[in-house]
């Protein structure tokens, strides 16, 4: 089995914020860190989401060129989220030339098919941006309850769904202007009525997927698909190839998907060697898994399988779709437009990404939304990484470099209390492993927490200190087992903090083999054996404190 994972594509309009990253790239690399470790064969892959009005929107009110924009955009998405840790092997672009070329490619087979139709639609230009305008780029005044600034696809005031033509007064969101008209157009249409037999058969196959994904796709195929636009009006996106439709492109959603191909076969051209089209093409030995937020749901369950199945190629199509609900900001949205909550290159000022990772995980928002708010990112910095396990990792390493020298002490053999703590150990490692294999993120890093926990209390039953004033010979074993735990701690936590776990694998010296150690092999607390070197590193996690806290609320606003 070889495992395939990919992670929703972030929107290149701007840097992502919190919610973006707990629900989809995050969660994602824990699991494939994880199954490297495991020494499973992984692939992760991810891209930027690059084509669309939004882009081009963003773009002009820059001042920049499109395709710059993306590009500078690009840029700083990768270094953030290289910086964050996030272990992609390919991190790609859907405006790569391997994207265009793959999309043109699915096109023409679900139009060899029978499964695309032309339509004449009439639509609102504007005279003075010269341009078609999409739904949510007029505004104008709510016929149901007077609002006036409900936008083209629906009323935000009253929720009600509109049409362009239903607004009083229209205007362009983009200059103002009133200066429009109806203009009709030729637009390509997917015929998703003609494949949902079959998504149906695909769906109920897939008795395995959580909850969340199961129902929302059951929601979309119950209330019956209708056939979806698939072009657009602007001139940045994947160029249709067809006669007619020179001026127009691919929506957005049609080509985003289809990016995770592309983005392989680009890691694949990148090297000799790698073949990528093993990883996609009759690809049964290949374990799919993508992870996502909720809204991206219908469109992994139901668009993106129509266009696979309707190519009548043997893509590979997901095994497990892991959804997450919202990561909120005291109770509201997180919203990039209206900057509220926190961004992630915000996120790295205020600590370490290590600290957000764990954090995150604790508080993923598996089986209903969960809220972010300041004290309950303060409470697990402090208390589980920095005291659980940044405290226990520098009183045991300085304690023994300060009266012992920087080598594991020699002398005595472990007991009972240590055959206990092994199995302990053993336990929690098991849990971990399998809560890891499940996805369940939030059970994973309690498990993980309870590991470190373990630590603790051994030392208060055995007290170190005390013991090497009575008994050199039984304060070496307590101490030789906790450092053998601060190896088993760092492998354990390398999903999910990896920096931190690379300073504990250079402060204990492993060899290469050591670093490579699974959970399971590195649970074994003799690995290290008297006369073994090590360095006391600086403490791994500082604790946030209660004007750091409120500083931060007031910065960033807490209500
Ligand atoms: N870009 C996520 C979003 O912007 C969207 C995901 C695409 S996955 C193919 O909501
Ligand atoms: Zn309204």
């Amino acid at each position: 089995m070889r495992y395939l994972i990919t992670s929703a594509l972030p929107y290149i309009n701007g840097i992502k914020h919190l919610g973006n990253l707990v629900g989809s790239m995050l969660p994602a690399d824990v699991y494939a860190r994880f199954l490297r470790q495991e020494r499973e064969e992984v692939l992760y892959i991810c891209a930027t989401d690059e084509h669309g009005t939004p882009a081009e929107i963003a773009a002009l009110e820059e001042g920049l060129d499109v395709a710059e924009f993306c590009q500078r955009q690009y840029e700083r998405q990768a270094d953030i989220y290289q910086q964050f840790g996030l272990s992609f092997d390919h991190f790609g672009r859907t405006s790569a030339p391997e994207n265009h070329e793959l999309t043109q490619h699915f096109f023409q087979q679900l139009e060899a098919n029978g499964f695309i139709q032309e339509r004449d639609i009439s639509q609102i230009y504007s005279l003075d941006d010269q341009r078609f305008l999409p739904d949510r780029y007029i505004t104008g005044t709510c016929p149901h309850c007077g609002y006036e600034k409900a936008r083209g696809d629906q009323c935000e005031n009253c929720t009600k769904v509109l049409s362009p033509t239903d607004l009083l007064n229209p205007r362009s969101t983009i200059s103002g202007s009133t200066n429009l008209e109806v203009r009709t157009s030729k637009h390509i249409y997917l015929l998703l009525d003609k494949l949902s037999d079959e998504i149906r058969q695909w769906v109920e196959a897939q008795t395995h997927w959580p909850q969340l994904t199961q129902s929302i796709a059951m929601k979309w195929l119950n209330e019956g698909l209708q056939s979806r636009g698939i072009s657009r009006d602007l001139s940045w996106g994947v160029p249709i190839p067809k006669e007619g439709f020179e001026n127009k492109v691919f929506y957005v959603w049609f080509d985003a998907p289809i990016g995770y191909i592309a983005a392989t076969k680009a890691w694949g051209e990148a090297e000799p060697g790698r073949d990528w089209e093993s990883w996609w093409k009759n690809a049964e030995e290949v374990r799919y898994t993508q992870f996502m937020a909720k809204d991206n749901l219908p469109f992994h369950t139901i668009m993106w399988p129509a266009t696979i199945l309707g190519s009548r190629e043997p893509w590979k199509m997901a095994d497990y779709i892991k959804g997450f609900n919202w990561l909120n900001y005291y109770g509201g949205k997180f919203s990039t437009s209206s900057k509220r909550g926190v961004f992630l290159d915000q996120a790295l000022d205020i600590a370490p990404a290590d600290c957000w990772r764990y954090v995150l995980m604790a508080n993923a928002p598996e089986s209903s939304d969960s809220a972010f708010t300041w004290e309950q990112f303060q409470k697990p910095v402090n208390k589980e990484l920095a005291d659980n396990l940044g405290n226990f990792i520098n009183r045991i390493l300085k304690f023994t470099a300060s009266r012992l020298g920087n080598t594991l002490p020699e002398g005595g053999t472990p007991g009972d209390l240590e055959a206990e703590l092994q199995t302990t150990c053993d336990q929690l490692v098991k849990k971990l492993r399998d809560h890891l294999h499940k996805m369940e993120f939030r059970r994973a890093t309690e498990t993980l927490n309870a590991l470190w926990t373990a630590g603790n209390q051994y030392i208060d039953v055995r007290a170190p200190w005390a013991l090497f004033k009575t008994d050199k010979d039984e304060a070496a074993v307590v101490i030789r087992t906790c450092i053998n735990l601060i190896r088993l701690y760092a492998i354990a936590s390398a999903p999910f903090i990896p920096h931190a776990a690379e300073t504990l694998y250079d402060a204990l010296k492993l060899t290469d083999e050591e670093r490579h150690h699974t959970m399971t092999e590195a649970a074994n607390l003799t690995i290290l054996a008297a006369g073994r070197p090590f360095e006391v590193p600086a403490p791994l996690f500082q604790k946030l404190d209660d004007d750091r806290l409120a500083e931060l609320m007031a910065q960033f606003g807490g209500e």
